[in-house]
């Protein structure tokens, strides 16, 4: 049998789905947090704050090209306990997660059966939290600019952090700067405006805690099998990769172990589909033919924090040539900020000669390094390439490169005791903005390139949507600085 995943906008507040989800999240909160069970384990397998963790809490990946397949396993074991559940209290036998496309048209605010903090009867809703950004729960509806999934959808490639997945990190450590183009737009961007300043979403420690944080991924896995079924696009075929081994629990309650190689195609290997056309080209996809997930003992092999991380960033560094770079940090904070990068003219020099030689592939790269802020603010600021000052809203789409959020910032300083430099990162490929600009007069200057910050906030629910928290913007006047410590490009 292959379970369906639906469009939760497409169900009513009383859809036996979304009732069954409620009353299992209910039971699961109502569990003892050491049964693999209950809510707070659950959530605590991302990640926790709770002291004296269980070698099973704290295993999410992020900034790492482990980040999608990590989080389809989770999703998948989760679903399967929540399906456990709902048959025990007598729901659909059938139940599978449904997923929230934040990016379809009116369905970019969370959803109804989320935002109450009672049911029709007085009692509590099991699917509401509080900790969410302002407005979210009166129906603030979220920007196009962190909904939409076009440019990451548009990577042909999957390693790389300015490509789909992210770049290749050491399995060992679990928050990384080599975020790919999935995992930044619209995933960290949907963290952070659906938790704001201080919501569960916008910390991996409380993330998961949030009803909403399991719809939201199994849209991003809906996300990542649209790609997987575009013409042209393949998984990595790197071993590194593939069979990389995860933990996890099973409706049993016994640790399990699976790969990436165990989960590539989700209905042959995973039995479960969704209710959308999932192909939207000729498949290249072939189904590795491996079988489900084996069990193992617990509990090894869960990787042990000893590989210096920093190695695996020198190899990823692969001889870059800079054409630029700003020399005094920018700090975001809630004005919209303007840079301009002035292409160095022997550096492009050298650049051209070298892709003449054949020694460098056309490409070019914004980065934003040193990226930082002591904890994450909740923000998103939307990047803009070369857009003309006072530019009307309907001439911004085609200038959007990508956005700037740092979901899990807080956890990637954290997570070691050690004294080493550790720095936030953001890549975007260009190369086709700056032709498509050049080919359209948009970009004539050819010597500087100007890239504009621009803060985003939540639009005002409609009337009629209005819950009982007052609809307000999301902006607080304090919302702390984001550093960028440099922003360059770059020539590969
Ligand atoms: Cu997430």
């Amino acid at each position: 049998m292959v379970y369906i995943r639906r469009n939760i906008w497409n169900m009513s507040s009383d859809d036996p789905i979304v009732v069954s989800y409620a009353n299992a999240v209910r039971e699961m909160q109502n569990r003892d947090i050491n049964d693999p069970t209950s809510w707070l384990y659950q959530a605590a397998i991302h990640a926790t704050k709770l002291a004296n963790p269980l070698s099973s809490w704290n295993q999410c990946r992020h900034g790492s090209w482990y980040f999608i397949s990590w989080h389809r396993m989770y999703v998948y074991f989760f679903e399967s306990m929540v399906r456990q559940i709902v048959i025990e209290q007598g729901g659909p036998t059938d139940w599978a997660l449904p997923y929230w496309d934040y990016n379809l048209p009116g369905q970019n605010s969370i959803p109804l059966p989320f935002r109450n903090a009672t049911l029709q009867d007085g009692s509590p809703n099991p699917l509401y939290v509080s900790e969410r950004a302002q407005g979210i729960n009166s129906g603030a509806t979220l920007p196009s600019t962190i909904t939409n999934p076009a440019f990451a959808l548009s990577r042909l490639f999957f390693v790389g952090a300015s490509e789909f997945g992210g770049g290749k990190t050491d399995p060992k450590y679990r928050f990384w700067s080599l975020t790919g183009r999935l995992e930044q737009t619209p995933h960290n961007d949907i963290h952070n405006a659906v938790g704001g300043p201080f919501g569960w979403m916008s910390d991996p420690a409380t993330a998961a805690q949030d009803p909403i944080f399991w719809l939201h991924h199994a849209n991003i896995d809906r996300l990542w099998w649209v790609w997987q079924n575009m013409p042209q696009r393949a998984n990595p075929t790197d071993p590194d990769w593939l069979n990389q081994p995860f933990g996890f629990i099973n409706t049993s309650r016994q640790p399990v172990q699976i790969t990436a190689l165990q989960i590539q195609n989700i209905v042959a290997q995973l039995n479960y589909d969704y209710d959308t056309p999932s192909t939207t080209g000729e498949p290249l996809f072939t189904p590795p033919g491996t079988g489900g997930p084996n069990d193992i003992e617990w509990p090894e092999p869960w990787p042990k924090l000893s590989a210096n991380r920093f190695d695996i960033m020198t190899l990823e560094e692969t001889m870059p040539e800079l054409l630029g770079a700003t020399n005094q940090p920018l700090f975001l904070a809630e004005e919209s900020a303007k840079v301009r990068l002035s292409i160095d003219d022997r550096a492009l020099r050298h650049s051209a000669s070298l892709i003449n030689q054949g020694q460098l592939k056309r490409k070019v790269f914004l980065d934003l390094e040193d990226l930082d802020a002591e904890d994450n603010p909740g923000s998103i600021y939307s990047l803009y390439l070369n857009l003309p000052e006072n530019s009307p809203e309907d001439v911004k789409p085609a200038h959007h490169i990508g956005n700037v959020s740092l979901f899990g910032v807080e956890r990637f300083q954290n997570q070691n005791d050690d004294h080493l430099n550790h720095t936030f990162r953001i890549s975007i490929d260009i190369t086709d903005f700056l032709e498509e600009q050049a080919a359209d007069h948009t970009w004539q200057d050819g010597e500087n390139i100007d890239i504009t910050f621009e803060k985003q906030s939540l639009g005002l629910p409609a009337q009629s949507e209005m819950g009982e928290e007052a609809a307000s913007d999301s902006g607080t006047p304090d919302t702390p600085a984001i550093k960028i410590g440099r922003i360059s490009l770059r020539c590969e």
